[in-house]
């Protein structure tokens, strides 16, 4: 019997819905997804499998003008992204008009591997704004092949699905049949409890906060998780933490909810902040957190 399988690489701006759509295609909730910019930071496999095939497919961050260290990292990502990828996902949002890094947008009307450009989020237009937006982004994209879809209300989403089976190698599997992602368990719990300080805490808190997950013990019936909330500096930690410690209460709270759904289990979880100064900027820090690659 042949086999399938190649990496799928989605990439685009900021907040188009490239974590929304990986989720869809995966089905799971690997990828946290806030209405901020940023919130995707790292590079995160999704794996779907079948029979004769094996989608490996990338969530990025979205393509940034990098301002200091960390966010060079994140670029870093987006760049090998381009490297590997049998198929590019890019991804625009209706009323979206221009790429905001040159660079990356050559690199993909100059593909020579396949490009199926995504206009998302057309459950937000009206059909005459839709029929503007396709002529607009065939024009600006000449090489792609154009899908409108919603990865939110899952429209149309199967049909690109099968549209990248079609495009992809024939090759054996590169990870084993029953694999979701190449993250470890550690790393879901960094991102949702990372997802819950999106949601909660304003201005630059979010981008100032890194989580590590210090511990990670499961038994039978329960995980039982100690996680080390980061930030740059003293203020931001009395901020994190709240008034008689209410905000970082409901961040735990909510967190554990998820996890629960996520693995499964009874979740069990304490957190402790903790400044470690100006991490964003520091190489070693960055590389200790998993930003190097
Ligand atoms: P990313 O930054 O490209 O990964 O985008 P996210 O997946 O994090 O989504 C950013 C925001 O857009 C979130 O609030 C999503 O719920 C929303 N979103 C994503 N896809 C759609 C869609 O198809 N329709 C609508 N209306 N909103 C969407
Ligand atoms: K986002
Ligand atoms: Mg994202």
């Amino acid at each position: 019997m042949s086999h399938k399988a190649g990496f799928v690489n989605i990439i685009g701006n900021p907040n188009v819905g490239k974590s929304t759509l990986m989720n869809a295609f995966v089905g799971e909730r690997l990828s946290i997804i806030t209405s901020k910019a940023q919130t995707t930071r790292h590079r995160i496999l999704g794996i779907v499998n079948g029979e004769d095939f094996q989608v490996l497919f990338s969530d990025t961050p979205g393509i940034i003008k990098p301002a200091y260290e960390l966010q060079n990292s994140m670029m870093d990502f987006v760049k090998s992204a381009f490297e590997d990828a049998d198929v590019l996902v890019y991804m625009v949002e209706v009323g979206e008009k221009e790429l905001k890094d040159e660079a990356f947008f050559n690199k993909i009307i100059h593909s020579k591997i396949p490009v199926l450009l995504l206009l998302n989020k057309i459950d937000k237009s009206n059909q005459e704004q839709l029929e503007e937006q396709v002529n607009l982004w065939k024009e600006k994209v000449p090489n792609a092949e154009l899908y409108p879809i919603s990865a939110l209300e899952n429209f149309n989403v199967k049909e690109v699905f099968d549209r990248i089976l079609e495009l992809l190698p024939e090759s054996p599997a590169y990870y084993p049949k029953d694999a979701l992602t190449d993250k470890p368990e550690r790393f879901f719990v960094n991102e949702t409890i990372r997802e819950k300080i999106l949601l909660h805490y304003d201005k630059e808190i979010p981008y100032a906060v890194e989580i590590e997950t210090e511990e990670f013990k499961e038994d039978d019936d329960i995980i039982r998780i100690k996680a080390l909330i980061m930030v740059e500096r003293e203020t931001q930690k009395g901020i994190i933490i709240g008034h008689k410690g209410s905000a970082i209460k409901r961040v735990g709270i909510e967190a554990r909810q998820d996890l629960e759904k996520f693995f499964g289990k009874q979740i069990h979880i304490e957190m402790f902040v903790k400044v470690n100064k100006d991490w964003r900027s520091n190489a070693y820090q960055l590389r200790r957190f998993g930003y190097n690659q």
